[in-house]
């Protein structure tokens, strides 16, 4: 997927945006890795913020954009993109100095991202059952909006996967097999990107690569919710703290204080109640 028909767009004052824009929300993975993309290769964007704590991506106006009623897209003069590793593949080709997909490593970059795009619901089943408690996030999501934007024409199936998972989280949250099933299969892959950082200084070679921001970012939010790294994966530690010197890592993974404060307090009832990611992974 790379650029959604204009006939599929039914929001349509964004048909006419001028220059490159980006719809994202501070704290998801996906836009985080989209801005520090941006940031590195000095691409300049209009900036909209859409609030998933409040839900605003499933306000009419947002679903009349995309028809997945997800973070990130990318207008570009009036050209809507979503899923950000399309959007970002996009972007080193029109923008191709300081490349961070280069052309020789192409296909293992592609098949290393669509690996990341698959544990994207694994990182969100250890965000929703570690980090953020579940009374701090009301799940209100609006129903699908007379004008939602289609795919190809369509209604799209990921955006019921989607709203799927929020109803089984609004029941039963995330259970712990789930989360268990997410923490062992982040930690196969975590092995093997350690094994790579034992030859060389990025995840693939001696230049930073998309997967070095990706991974970056879904190791950032393994640390909030404490899964040991340092133990379990300690050259992928290592690499992590070298990037995190570089200022616009670490800009973009500073947690507010008060949301360090609820989650360590959240981390702390879990211990007591039995449950933390280190007994589980290390005993
Ligand atoms: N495969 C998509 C995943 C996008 C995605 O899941 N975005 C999350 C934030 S990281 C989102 O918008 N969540 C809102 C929701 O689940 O309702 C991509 O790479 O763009």
């Amino acid at each position: 997927m790379v650029k959604l028909r204009q006939e599929d767009i039914k929001t349509k004052e964004v048909l006419s945006w001028k220059g490159l824009h980006l719809f994202h929300f501070q704290f998801s993975a996906c836009s985080m890795k989209t801005r520090i993309f941006l940031a590195l290769k000095e691409i300049a964007y209009e900036s909209h913020h859409i609030d998933l704590q409040k839900k605003e991506n499933f306000s009419p106006y947002f679903q009349g954009i995309t028809p997945r009623s997800l973070v990130p897209v990318l207008i570009d003069n009036g050209d809507v993109h979503i899923e950000s590793n399309d959007i970002l593949e996009y972007l080193d080709e029109k923008y191709p100095s300081k490349p961070l997909i280069p052309p020789e490593k192409k296909d293992e970059i592609k098949k290393m991202m669509a690996e990341e795009n698959d544990l994207h619901i694994d990182i969100r089943n250890i965000t929703f059952k570690f980090l953020v408690p579940k009374f701090l996030n009301k799940v209100k999501i609006e129903k699908k909006a007379a004008a939602k934007a289609t795919l190809n024409g369509a209604e799209d199936s990921a955006d019921d996967k989607n709203r799927a998972f929020w109803e089984s989280y609004k029941k039963i949250g995330i259970s712990d097999e789930v989360a268990t099933k997410s923490l062992l299969n982040i930690k196969n892959h975590l092995n093997e990107i350690d094994e790579n950082l034992n030859h060389h200084t990025y995840i693939l070679g001696n230049d930073l690569t998309l997967p070095d921001i990706a991974w970056f970012i879904y190791v950032a939010r393994l640390k909030s919710a404490k899964y040991p790294i340092h133990i379990l994966h300690p050259n992928v530690n290592d690499w992590y703290e070298s990037l995190l010197k570089k200022d616009v890592f670490a800009k973009e993974t500073k947690v507010p204080k008060i949301i360090k404060v609820v989650s360590y307090l959240f981390y702390v009832f879990q211990k007591y109640s039995g449950w933390s990611i280190k007994r589980q992974l290390v005993g």
